[in-house]
């Protein structure tokens, strides 16, 4: 048994499919560190013609995820496989997601997503099942989907083992909290355009030093509200 294991209920379940089996995501359930089952909301409809949604009361656009099919669906799901998961809700309205959140749920060893699509979810949802909401960001998406593979994706690589370099020394490096520094490789010119002597040099602290430096130049040229570090916790 994977040491986290992903349940996403979605009326799409194929969508994820290639992404979960691509790089990282793929090198993690090889290594049995997390393990991904999908699940078709609408396979929990006891509708004859396998209805999940229908019109809002009170009239307005588009339509609502019913009751039965999601409360069926979250039960069912939750109870498979021995572990009781983090139940989480995708929606607009949610929690921010953000790194420390990703490192919260890197701890979990269960996890399930429940995405809607276009619509919103009747609101006794929340009441009857009372998930965390996350929202990944202000823009809106056509379903939580894309939502839900942000998550996995950015939860995942946290796992321990995943990446393979996860000792804290390279995690809690010099460079966190900052955007990238520039990199380079072969070859050291390029349409006139050199790599900088410095890291061809092999001097490692002065590499390091100037790492720091071009690191922090961008983050404060390009997200100076990344500097204060009142915001780097608090968003
Ligand atoms: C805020 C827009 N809503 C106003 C009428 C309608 C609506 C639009 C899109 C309701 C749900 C959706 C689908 N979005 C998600 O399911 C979603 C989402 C998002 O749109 N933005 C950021 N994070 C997320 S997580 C799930």
């Amino acid at each position: 048994m994977a040491r986290l294991r992903f349940d996403i209920l979605s009326l799409f379940p194929g969508v994820f499919d290639p992404f979960l089996h691509t790089s990282i995501l793929r090198i993690a359930e090889e290594k049995q560190l997390a393990e991904y089952h999908l699940h078709d909301i609408r396979d929990y409809s006891e509708d004859k013609h396998k209805k999940v949604d229908a019109r809002p009361y009170g009239g307005g656009p588009g339509m609502v995820l019913q009751c039965e099919p999601v409360v069926r669906a979250v039960e069912a799901v939750g109870a498979m496989g021995e572990r009781s998961a983090r139940t989480i809700l995708l929606t607009p309205q949610g929690r921010r997601f953000h790194q420390k959140v990703a490192e919260e749920l890197a701890e979990e060893d269960r996890i399930l997503l429940l995405c809607g699509h276009y619509e919103g979810f009747d609101e006794r949802i929340r009441k009857l099942l009372n998930f965390e909401e996350l929202s990944i960001g202000d823009y809106v998406l056509s379903g939580g989907e894309a939502a839900a593979m942000v998550v996995v994706d950015a939860v995942v690589r946290l796992v321990p083992g995943v990446l393979g370099h996860e000792d804290s020394s390279s995690r809690e490096s010099f460079a966190e909290g900052l955007l990238d520094y520039p990199q380079y490789t072969r070859p050291p010119m390029y349409r006139g355009m050199k790599v900088p002597e410095v890291l061809l040099g092999g001097n490692h602290r002065e590499i390091e030093m100037w790492r720091l430096q071009e690191a922090e130049k961008r983050t404060y040229e390009r997200r100076s509200d990344l500097c204060d570090d009142n915001t780097r916790d608090s968003e």
